[in-house]
């Protein structure tokens, strides 16, 4: 199988599974478990952050950041396309009791301008408005195509939100991504309040993410880890293979990059299918197939029966590419597109 549905699919390393087996472990709850506050150092200091988190996933770092950041009763200003608004089982209302404000960018590729975001904000409004308690942004940006925000951006935003007393989190799931392509993790995330990053994606780690921030934040975000029943254990056994993760990986990420620009290139060539080959910048690729008079459920069938797997979203499908995928794997995908949608 040629599986392109995410790089959460990665299979830990030889390298990962041998410091899995050799890892030091202590009851993380107590704080005693070594590796994994190995691991909490280093992101910190990659990071340039006063501290971290390990958290058993994206999804849960995120939300303890929006719970943290706000009160019940305000709004979370988010692009439209944003995973912690789509993708999160509505958590920010379920756990933080928040509203979303989804705003959707002009921008093809999903990223907001602080004038689209001032738009939106609600601060020191009549009685009746609901106020904005939080901004969050995503790097890379998954369904705006794997898109890159700059620090620039990223710092011009933070620094304006700052202005109104409005905190920034960041969802980073990928930004080691954004960062192969020049800027460093600590720069991208330089003036945001929190950031999550995942080791279980581009990274290759099999589970876990990490939440960083000020101290205190980190601090109160460890009661709330424990709380969403996410305090684990001997857990250094994980964080050994996120340690990997994080030492590791980023020096091949291009790789991804290089063949996601492969793949994208291949796919616009084909007839009815609608893609900005020239903006796909990371390891996303997102592709309309709504002209080739198959519809993606069928199109992704097709290519199941030929053994690769990818996503359909609507009229498009997302393909992502990832350490278990080789510049021949991309070949042979084009190959079978080609004779699919023939
Ligand atoms: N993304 C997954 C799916 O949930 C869509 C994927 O296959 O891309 N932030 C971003 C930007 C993400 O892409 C994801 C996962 C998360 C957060 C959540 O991470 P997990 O799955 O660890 O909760």
């Amino acid at each position: 199988m040629i599986d392109l549905r995410s790089d959460t699919v990665t299979k830990p390393t030889v390298q990962m599974r041998r410091a899995m087996a050799e890892a030091e472990v202590g009851d993380d709850v107590y704080g005693e478990d070594p590796t994994v506050n190995l691991l909490q150092e280093k992101a910190a200091e990659i990071f340039d952050k006063e501290a971290a988190l390990f958290v058993p996933t994206g999804s849960m770092g995120n939300q303890i950041a929006v719970k943290l950041h706000t009160k019940p009763g305000d709004e979370i200003i988010i692009e439209e396309r944003g995973h912690i608004f789509n993708y999160e089982m509505g958590a920010p209302s379920a756990l933080a009791g928040v509203m979303i404000r989804s705003v959707r960018s002009r921008n093809d590729n999903a990223m907001l301008t602080w004038d689209e975001i001032a738009a939106a904000v609600h601060v020191n409004l009549p009685y009746y408005a609901c106020p904005t308690g939080l901004i969050c942004l995503e790097n890379t940006h998954n369904f705006g195509g794997g898109s890159v925000m700059s620090a620039e951006q990223t710092g011009e935003i933070c620094c304006k939100a700052h202005e109104l007393n409005l905190p920034v989190h960041l969802d980073g799931a990928r930004i080691f991504n954004a960062a192969a392509l020049g800027e460093s993790v600590a720069d991208l995330s330089k003036h945001c309040d929190s950031v999550q990053f995942c080791l279980s994606k581009g990274l290759g780690a099999p589970v876990g993410s990490m939440l960083l921030g000020k101290r205190d934040f980190i601090n109160e975000a460890r009661v709330w880890r424990k709380r969403l029943g996410g305090g684990m254990r001997q857990v250094g056994i994980l964080a050994a293979a996120g340690l990997i993760a994080l030492e590791e990986s980023p020096k091949r990420l291009h790789v991804d990059h290089e063949n996601a620009r492969l793949l994208a290139g291949g796919v616009a060539n084909l007839k009815g299918v609608s893609i900005d080959a020239e903006r796909v910048q990371t390891n996303i690729v997102i592709f309309d197939v709504s002209e080739t008079g198959k519809t993606s459920a069928e199109i992704v069938s097709q290519l199941k029966e030929n053994e690769i797997l990818a996503i359909p979203f609507g009229t498009a499908i997302r393909m992502v590419t990832h350490y278990d995928v080789s510049q021949q794997d991309i070949e042979k995908t084009l190959q079978i597109l080609r004779n699919i949608l023939k």
